[in-house]
């Protein structure tokens, strides 16, 4: 008698960067829900190019500089603001059509670039905001692979509660969606489940309750941010690196 071998996900949460051990990984996918991975979703969604990001902000410079200036737009953000002389800085909302589309977007942020370049290596990554979540959730599905690891970005090396939210909001999803089973396989990702089940009726007030939250709104109107970031399975775009680095809509 022929034994099937029954699928498995097991799947891996870390709070941030440098928490990943050095191992070869399968899948992984990136989460920075306040606003990093939210923007990559949007601006892919909007018809950007690709997106390629960085840590080094003088990379960034000499790589945008090779690139045809009417095709290119830089990205930059350092502890919420927007980096002198450049393009844009990290609002989901200002990568509209009329801005991005045709584009690559240089792009380097605080954390979330960070988070991206610290699983560069994986067979498949992705990147993935809460309005994305579905769409991210049933490309791992149909991917059959047996090992996920989700990075969530955290600020400046500490443990950021949206990320984790958007960690359990995935987790979730796949237990309820997947036909194999699911292993959640550190606690890291029992307690984002746990909390994704307080939560999830409350996103929006979840995301200003988080100390990047309250940052932000310590600096200005981020109301319309907030909003663009809660909302969830909005759209089916799922970025996926093409060449490390570099971020396509898939
Ligand atoms: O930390 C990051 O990478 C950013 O997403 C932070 S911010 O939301 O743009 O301030």
């Amino acid at each position: 008698m022929k034994i099937e071998r029954k699928l498995i996900i097991n799947l891996t949460y870390y709070h941030v960067a440098n928490d990943v051990p050095d191992i070869s990984l399968d899948i992984a996918v990136v989460i920075d829900v306040l606003r990093a991975t939210t923007t990559i979703s949007w601006a892919l969604e909007n018809g950007a190019d690709s997106i390629q990001v960085f840590a080094d902000l003088d990379l960034l410079k000499e790589s945008a500089i090779k690139w045809h200036p009417q095709k290119r737009l830089m990205l930059g953000e350092r502890g919420g603001k927007k980096i002198k002389g450049f393009d844009l800085g990290n609002s989901p909302l200002k990568v509209t059509k009329k801005v991005v589309n045709g584009k690559r977007l240089f792009m380097s942020t605080t954390n979330g670039t960070k988070s991206l370049q610290k699983v560069q290596h994986a067979k498949h990554l992705f990147a993935m905001g809460l309005p994305n979540r579905r769409a991210v959730a049933e490309k791992i599905i149909s991917l059959k692979s047996e090992n996920v690891l989700i990075l969530g970005s955290g600020w400046e090396g500490s443990y950021s509660l949206e990320d984790s939210l958007a960690a359990g909001a995935l987790a979730s999803y796949l237990e309820a969606n997947c036909d194999f089973k699911v292993n959640i396989v550190n606690d890291e990702l029992q307690a984002a489940l746990a909390l994704w089940n307080i939560w999830k009726h409350n996103i929006f007030n979840c995301l200003k309750t988080a100390t990047h939250g309250k940052r932000l709104t310590s600096l200005g109107d981020y109301e319309e941010d907030f909003k663009c970031c809660s909302e969830l399975d909005c759209l089916d775009v799922v970025p996926a690196q093409v060449e490390r680095g570099v971020i396509r809509a898939s």
